[in-house]
């Protein structure tokens, strides 16, 4: 395979016929080594900074990226999530190594996602980091579209997730699954209060029987590609290690994006001023940075690394200051 080519046509055909496509081998799976390596090392990092504090006995030093946070978290809740929480920031992309922009720029990445949106003008957004530890009722997130997140004039709009396992996903350590053949409807009712908080489509909303899902497992090095009204959601992780992952999302440059606008103030509390959030209205996600990762006509605009890191520190500390994009009712009792 060769680094602009990552995608075969009969591998786009089907990520437009079925919503979705499982590529295996994007990456090598060496190519995940280094962000592999510098989020363990950042795991260490915190994890001393909490046993200096004298909040967390034992440093698990030895179980390694797939296991130490998981010993962790058995045995103190408190430094494990305060660990969870500085490697997600406040929206789930708070670590933002120079390993983790090398992977959402990766040549063979954007190669992928150029030819599923037909684009070279390509735009990376909101993404999350899970840590998806074994047993860790947070980790299960419940049938939803992508778009139920995102604001309502972007349904007919392509965005795509690209959900990157950084250890083999499995049925056992809780990948996804996906109803396939259900992306050209619409975006069907979703609930608050799903799972840990999560968005929830009830079953009976469901455009397809949940019977009919495939599970998507995906070896380290491979890609799960779906689009933004696939729906999908992700099972317990009953192994014995971290089901670690990271969903990224693209967009063409003329889907509604914030790229180049951003909170011109900030109050003591990371509060946004209200012009802002007027001002990015028309982004699918305003509280996350949108940057222009690909352009053939506007390569001076291309993003670069230090430029990324201003960006979503900025965006990190911003709160958002509205009903979060688009309104769901909630979950019932009995529902
Ligand atoms: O990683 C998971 O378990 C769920 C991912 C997901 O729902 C998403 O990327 O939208």
């Amino acid at each position: 395979m060769n680094a602009t080519r990552s995608l075969s046509p009969s591998q786009v055909r089907f990520f437009q016929e079925e919503g979705y496509v499982i590529v295996p081998d994007v990456f090598d799976p060496a190519d995940l080594e280094p962000v592999r390596q510098e989020m363990h090392a950042e795991i260490n990092r915190k994890a001393h900074e909490l046993h200096a504090a004298g909040k967390l006995a034992q440093l698990h030093a030895e179980a390694g990226y797939d296991r130490q946070l998981a010993l962790i978290y058995r045995d103190s809740k408190e430094a494990g999530d305060a660990i969870v929480r500085h490697l997600m920031g406040k929206r789930g992309g708070g670590f933002h190594s120079p390993e983790m922009f090398a992977l959402i720029t990766h040549p063979r990445m954007l190669a992928a996602v150029g030819l599923l949106l037909g684009s070279e003008e390509i735009v990376a957004s909101a993404y999350r980091i899970r840590p998806k530890l074994p047993n860790f009722g947070r980790g299960v997130v419940p049938w939803h579209q992508d778009s139920g997140y995102l604001s309502e004039h972007c349904d007919e709009n392509l965005i795509i997730t690209c959900w990157v396992p950084f250890v083999d996903a499995t049925k056992e350590n809780g990948c996804m699954e996906i109803l396939p053949r259900t992306h050209r409807g619409p975006v069907v009712q979703h609930h608050t209060g799903g799972n840990a908080d999560f968005l929830v489509i009830k079953d009976e909303d469901l455009p397809a029987d949940p019977r009919q899902a495939i599970i998507a497992a995906c070896p380290r090095g491979g890609v799960v590609f779906m689009t933004n009204r696939t729906p999908h959601c992700s099972t317990p992780n009953i192994s014995d290690h971290i089901r670690w992952s990271v969903d990224l999302r693209f967009k063409a440059a003329d889907v509604p994006n914030n790229v180049g606008i951003e909170p011109k103030s900030l109050d003591a509390e990371g509060h946004a001023d209200e012009a802002f959030y007027e001002e990015v209205n028309v982004a699918c996600y305003p509280p996350d940075a949108d940057f222009l990762v690909q352009s053939r006509a506007h390569p001076e605009k291309v993003i670069n690394y230090r430029e990324y890191v201003r960006l979503r520190d900025v965006f990190d500390r911003t709160q958002p200051s509205f009903a979060e994009v688009r309104a769901w009712p909630p979950l019932k009792a009995g529902n």
